[in-house]
């Protein structure tokens, strides 16, 4: 009676998941398989880190990539996470929309004995071994950069206290806790600096112009506007064309930026930001020789920063400019 219960159950199994996932885990050219689950593609950085992942996790090289797209939505990816699982992927990177909510899923990773590499962003679990290395920015230091460029400008606040416009990215991802945390600690730390509001632009250049061109509707009373990245300081620098606010060297608002990537950097160049603070996403080369070691049985570092810099027009060089990958 057991075996034909068991029999039943294993036909059952079979058959409820003979659907899912219609890759089976292995690959049948005897490729290393990852399983990506991506944020989305919500800013121009995003899609640099795309293509590095997707230029460096080749065939070719031995491996197949298979990325979803998650369009900034958590519950994505915890669904394509648990369909990797199901395919039994070799690896899974996940770059995580926000940083809370991951404990449940990162445990049924582990259960299925599957590493894990979280990208770009981190999580917060009770337990690091849920994760082999977290490979991505030092997003305080990016954060504190910035701070440290609006002291050394010395702004004039003898008359009025200096007023920041805080653009600030998808909330609870660890780019904005920190890039936010680094300004906060900044205007505590300054009694003669203060917000003079904080918007949420979701990191994408359509909100961006959406809250700033609100907020201009009844404010123009600020001095600095410390944009979280590059796609909704775009925005802003629209909204600002749209109610003639200048901005830039020569202008009346200064302008700090997130990401660095070539346009905000043509724009640090046309003196129209003001300080470009790098991001850099071309994570791919580092995180392949992070899973060449893993195979090869070395240790790894629980966390790993990308080398990034900070950029003002003396700074930089048409040059310059082109040469970057991104
Ligand atoms: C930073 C990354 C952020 C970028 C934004 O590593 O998570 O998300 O700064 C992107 O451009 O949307």
């Amino acid at each position: 009676m057991r075996r034909f219960c068991s029999l039943v159950l294993i036909l059952i199994f079979s058959a409820v998941f003979a659907g899912c996932g219609d890759k089976g885990g292995k690959s049948d050219k005897d490729l290393f398989v990852i399983g990506f689950s991506q944020v989305g593609s919500e800013s121009d950085w995003r899609l640099a880190n795309t293509r590095s992942m997707e230029q460096t996790f080749t065939e070719s090289r031995g491996y197949e990539l298979r990325m979803e797209n998650a369009k900034q939505r958590q519950d994505n990816q915890l669904a394509a996470v648990r369909n990797f699982i199901l395919e039994g992927v070799d690896l899974i990177i996940i770059a995580p929309t926000v940083e809370d909510g991951w404990e449940t899923v990162l445990t049924e990773i582990k259960n299925a004995g599957i590493p894990v590499i979280i990208l770009d962003r981190s999580v917060s679990v009770s337990n690091a071994d849920l994760f082999l290395t977290n490979f991505g920015s030092d997003f305080l230091k990016q954060g504190n950069e910035a701070v440290k460029w609006m002291e050394d400008q010395h702004f004039d606040t003898a008359q009025r206290n200096l007023r920041i416009l805080h653009l600030q990215g998808s909330y609870g991802a660890t780019a904005q806790l920190l890039r936010t945390k680094a300004l906060e600690v900044g205007v505590a730390q300054h009694k003669d600096w203060e917000f003079a509001a904080q918007l949420d632009g979701d990191f994408t250049e359509a909100k961006g112009y959406e809250v700033v061109k609100d907020y201009l509707r009844q404010n123009r009373d600020f001095d600095v506007l410390y944009s979280e990245n590059d796609n909704m300081t775009f925005g802003a620098m629209c909204a600002f064309d749209e109610a003639g606010i200048t901005y830039g060297e020569n202008g009346r608002v200064k302008i700090i930026t997130f990401d660095a990537t070539k346009k905000a950097l043509q724009y640090c160049l046309d003196g129209k930001i003001d300080l470009c603070v790098e991001c850099n996403p071309m994570h791919g080369p580092g995180v392949e020789e992070l899973i060449r070691k893993y195979r090869a049985g070395e240790e790894i570092p629980k966390h790993v920063y990308v080398d990034e810099s900070v950029y003002t027009r003396k700074d930089l060089t048409k040059e310059i400019i082109e040469e970057r990958e991104y």
